[in-house]
């Protein structure tokens, strides 16, 4: 297994001050931290080198908007997500993170008042061909997120992520599981991982109220012996969110203080997965 921590619960974007949370994560037994990749023309060769001086591997989480979501009906915005998504995948290959992970597959927050048609789906899938193409030729794994209803129609479940991954049909292009959609969207989570098996890349251990995971009430029992009965050994990565950038704050509607430091957080989240995966003999 490798533990992350997702570097959103600071900031949105790479930055000087980053790099000391990050020295403080690899001192805490962090192995890596997913990368914010929000703004796609930073120098992230230059970044990736000052995490490898630390010793620190990485993965990348994305997100697509309005202004390029990959299922809208204007083709011209269909392939702006393209172009983007590719782009995400290009900072990745320079920076060396081994996952673009995150709802990429459509527009973050975006709604039209109905569940997905059959042409929406159909583009949603034709975009993500294009993109895993390219994510092939990077060496590039996708990890395709479901979230709950809140925050995208598209892919809401597991079984939804893992029937467009089918579609999609590239050995690039696989899915994540993230606790906090699950807890949400999911009758039984269990039943949930066991679908998702080993199209599942990727993991987000994130608490019921995205504070610290473990002080929650998801059921950590299920997930983590189910993760451990698919025989699952990749990336787990620390989704929490909290009140320290006003955007972020807004953008995931943290209204409220819900742990003492970030710091503290990701030590005990740390803790917390450590005593409770199942890794693999
Ligand atoms: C969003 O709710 C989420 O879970 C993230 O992984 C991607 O923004
Ligand atoms: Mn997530």
């Amino acid at each position: 297994m490798k533990y992350g921590m997702n570097l959103l619960l600071w900031s949105g974007e790479l930055n000087e001050d980053l790099m000391n949370v990050c020295l403080s994560l690899k001192k805490m037994g962090y192995d890596g931290v997913e990368i914010p990749l929000f703004n796609y023309d930073l120098d992230y060769a230059e970044w990736g080198k000052r995490l490898d001086d630390m010793g620190l591997e990485r993965t990348a989480v994305t997100v697509r908007t309005a202004e390029d979501n990959p299922i809208s009906p204007d083709a011209s915005i269909r392939q702006a997500g393209i172009e983007a998504s590719k782009k995400a995948i290009d900072c990745c290959h320079a920076m060396g993170a081994s996952h673009l992970v995150g709802p990429f597959h459509s527009a973050l927050g975006e709604f039209s008042g109905a569940g997905p048609t059959e042409d929406e789906w159909k583009w949603g899938v034709e975009s993500m061909k294009a993109v895993a193409e390219h994510a092939g030729q990077a060496n590039v794994m996708l990890a395709i997120e479901s979230l709950n209803r809140f925050e995208t129609y598209l892919l809401n479940t597991i079984a939804d992520a893992v029937r467009f991954a089918r579609d999609v049909n590239h050995p690039h292009c696989r899915i994540m599981y993230d606790s906090f959609h699950a807890n949400i969207e999911e009758k039984d989570i269990a039943e949930a991982i066991r679908t998702g098996d080993n199209a599942i890349c990727h993991v987000h251990i994130s608490a019921n109220d995205r504070s610290t995971p473990g002080t929650d009430n998801i059921d950590w029992k299920a997930n983590f012996e189910t993760l451990g009965e698919i025989g699952y050994d990749g990336w787990m990565v620390v989704e929490a969110f909290g009140l320290a950038l006003p955007e972020l704050a807004a953008a995931t509607k943290i209204w409220r203080r819900m742990y003492d430091t970030e710091e503290k957080l990701a030590w005990d989240a740390l803790e917390f997965m450590k005593a409770h995966a199942i890794v693999p003999a």
